[in-house]
């Protein structure tokens, strides 16, 4: 984990730290510089226009000058990656208005290795902040750095290939963390078996069934079969596309699917919802110490395809148990399409956990169809995915490209169809080009443009996300890819508030999330990605009480008790870490 050191006092005057002169230009503007879309806050806007870098010392002999960090002041203003950057990355901060010049000192010594000019002002639609785009890209010597300015000092950041060390385990680690139904051994959140007791199906007359296992949803005991699709995919496939796949996800996810198996109805192959007690518990409560009865919700369409399209995936990844992966898979299968104008899922009464309704299911019924002929290769499956429209989505609401993915790397394994292949081409192309739009307009690299909601930070990583996916499943794309690990460092500090969204990662990571394990120890779990930024204050209290009236981007509070913005889930986790996988850091 980072060395932290503490930076106080104040800055020495950036003008006095001056270094020998050698200029060099940068022909690509940072995404910052880049055109701004009409209409807004035109006045502000400049044109876009190339940088310039000025750079170290020309004469390696000479010495640098020193800068007294000590006496220096941190600034709320001056934005980095508070783990870093390797070292042959782009290198960016985010300035504010005033800071035109700006240097990189090194903290060990106060040694100013780079001086530059920033880019244009430019506001930022979703902070309402005016900002420069400082880009010290040719900083190549490995340490410990701040960025200076006139405003004061960044948090401190790496520069060097181990800038991100522990981070991907970390994401993978957290869902450990969410075991459920088994003792745990986790150092300080250890906890003894929770869960374990058969639950009540819902509605029945007294029938009890055992659905232990699984993975905790969230900053509550919940456990629901939606979310659990979701980030059981996401984590395979951080598995299938990384250049160095960590060994341990197939037994990770093994343990949420072997819960998953558990939520479904023998008889019909319908899938539960999910299993909770009644209301949530309090937040300081350990696993084990919610002992409210469990109930079982009742089967919906959403989690009866979501299910169907995780077990026929898994049958790719567990070939001994393709068969009762299969079995399971088409079951379900058959069971969502023949019952597929049931309302969608909503909480019965006298059940107010998290819901996760959603009342269209068509994505959902295209993600099996695609992942069962993607195993199979039966043509029935091609015919139904043929007979649909083309989605996409990779949150819990909209699970489309998780289809085509499963479709574009595996339909050539039989006979893929040139049409459906350019609709899927061309469907993820436009995502990805609505998504890169924003990106280029952003200053810190992510791709929300101005709307930020509950969860907004899993919309960061599952942009990324789609942008690997495109960039590896149909035509290798540079700049998605680094567009991809731009987005990073915007949940590790590249934001309007510089704040870490990633627990245990980075001088400011949120410390507080709403994690009743953590509240219950008085510590966070390390490497869990909460919510983020929510325009919608109005979600909880805390959150309203002290953001309300705030720009999106900075609709943000650190609290245990803002479950609207600093709760963590699994599914959250799960993007961020196939972003990683798949990037190999
Ligand atoms: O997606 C729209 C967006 O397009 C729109 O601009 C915006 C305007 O408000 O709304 C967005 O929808 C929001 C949606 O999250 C985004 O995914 C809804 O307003 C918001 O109410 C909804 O919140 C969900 C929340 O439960 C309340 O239902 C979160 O997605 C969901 O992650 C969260 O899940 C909870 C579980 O129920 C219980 N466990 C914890 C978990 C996380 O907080
Ligand atoms: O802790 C709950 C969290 O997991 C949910 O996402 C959130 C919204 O459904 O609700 C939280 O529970 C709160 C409840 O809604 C209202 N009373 C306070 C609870 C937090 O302790
Ligand atoms: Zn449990």
């Amino acid at each position: 984990m980072k060395k932290i050191i503490s930076i106080v006092l104040m800055l020495c005057i950036l003008t006095s730290c001056q270094t020998p002169q050698s200029t060099e230009t940068s022909s690509q503007p940072p995404a910052a510089q880049a055109e701004v879309s009409a209409g807004a806050a035109e006045a502000e806007q400049a044109a876009p226009e190339e940088t310039t870098q000025t750079s170290a010392p020309a004469e390696p002999e000479a010495p640098p000058e020193i800068m007294d960090l000590s006496s220096a002041e941190l600034s709320e203003q001056v934005h980095v990656d508070q783990l870093g950057y390797r070292l042959n990355d782009v290198k960016k901060a985010v300035l504010a208005e005033g800071d035109t010049e700006f240097s990189v000192v090194r903290v060990s010594d106060g040694a100013v290795v780079f001086t530059g000019t920033s880019g244009d002002a430019y506001t930022d639609l979703a902070s309402l902040d005016t900002v420069r785009v400082a880009e010290f890209t040719d900083v190549k010597d490995e340490g410990e750095y701040v960025v200076a300015t006139g405003s004061g000092l960044s948090y401190p950041f790496t520069i060097g290939d181990n800038a991100y060390e522990g981070l991907r385990f970390a994401l993978l680690n957290m869902l450990n963390y969410q075991k459920c139904g088994v003792e745990m051994d986790l150092g300080v959140w250890a906890h003894e078996a929770c869960h374990a007791e058969p639950a009540l199906i819902y509605g029945s007359d007294g029938v009890y069934k055992d659905v232990s296992g699984g993975w905790h949803d969230a900053g509550d005991y919940g456990r629901y079969i939606v979310p659990a699709a979701q980030t059981v995919a996401d984590i395979l496939l951080g598995y299938e596309l990384s250049p160095n796949p960590d060994a341990e996800v197939l037994d990770i996810a093994w343990f949420e699917i072997e819960w998953m198996l558990k939520m479904q109805d023998e008889e019909t192959g319908g899938v539960y919802h999910k299993v909770s007690c009644r209301s949530f518990n309090a937040l300081n409560q350990m696993p084990q110490d919610e002992t409210g009865e469990l109930v079982i919700s009742p089967i919906s369409i959403t989690a009866t395809a979501d299910f169907a399209a995780t077990m026929a995936m898994a049958a790719r990844f567990y070939p001994d148990k393709k068969d009762e992966l299969l079995a399971a898979s088409v079951k379900a299968y058959d069971y969502a399409v023949a019952n597929q104008d049931m309302p969608g899922f909503r909480n019965p009464s006298g059940v107010s956990t998290g819901e996760y309704g959603d009342g269209y299911n068509k994505d959902e019924l295209f993600w099996a169809a695609c992942e069962l002929y993607a195993t199979t290769g039966e043509e029935k499956y091609h015919e139904d995915i043929k007979a649909g429209n083309i989605h996409s989505g990779l949150g819990w609401a909209d699970m489309g490209t998780f289809g085509m993915a499963a479709y574009l790397m595996h339909a050539k394994d039989f006979e893929a169809d040139d049409g459906l292949l350019l609709r899927m081409k061309n469907k993820l192309l436009g995502d990805c080009q609505g998504i890169m739009k924003n990106y280029e307009t952003d200053p810190y690299g992510t791709s929300l443009g101005t709307n930020y909601y509950w969860g907004s930070n899993m919309g960061v990583g599952n942009n990324a996300m789609s942008l690997l996916l495109y960039s590896r499943t149909i035509e290798e794309t540079p700049e998605y890819e680094l567009a991809a690990l731009e987005h990073m460092r915007y949940l590790l500090g590249r934001n309007s508030i510089s704040q870490g969204y990633i627990t245990g990662f980075g001088e400011n990571a949120a410390k507080n999330p709403h994690h009743r394990p953590s509240v219950a120890v008085g510590e966070a779990v390390p490497g869990m990605v909460v919510g983020g930024p929510n325009q919608s204050t109005g979600d909880d209290p805390t959150l309203r009480s002290n953001r309300e009236g705030y720009p999106p981007a900075k609709c943000y509070v650190d609290h245990q008790d803002s479950y609207a913005s600093n709760e963590i889930t699994i599914y959250w986790n799960s993007p961020v870490y196939f972003v990683m996988a798949a990037l190999g850091l």
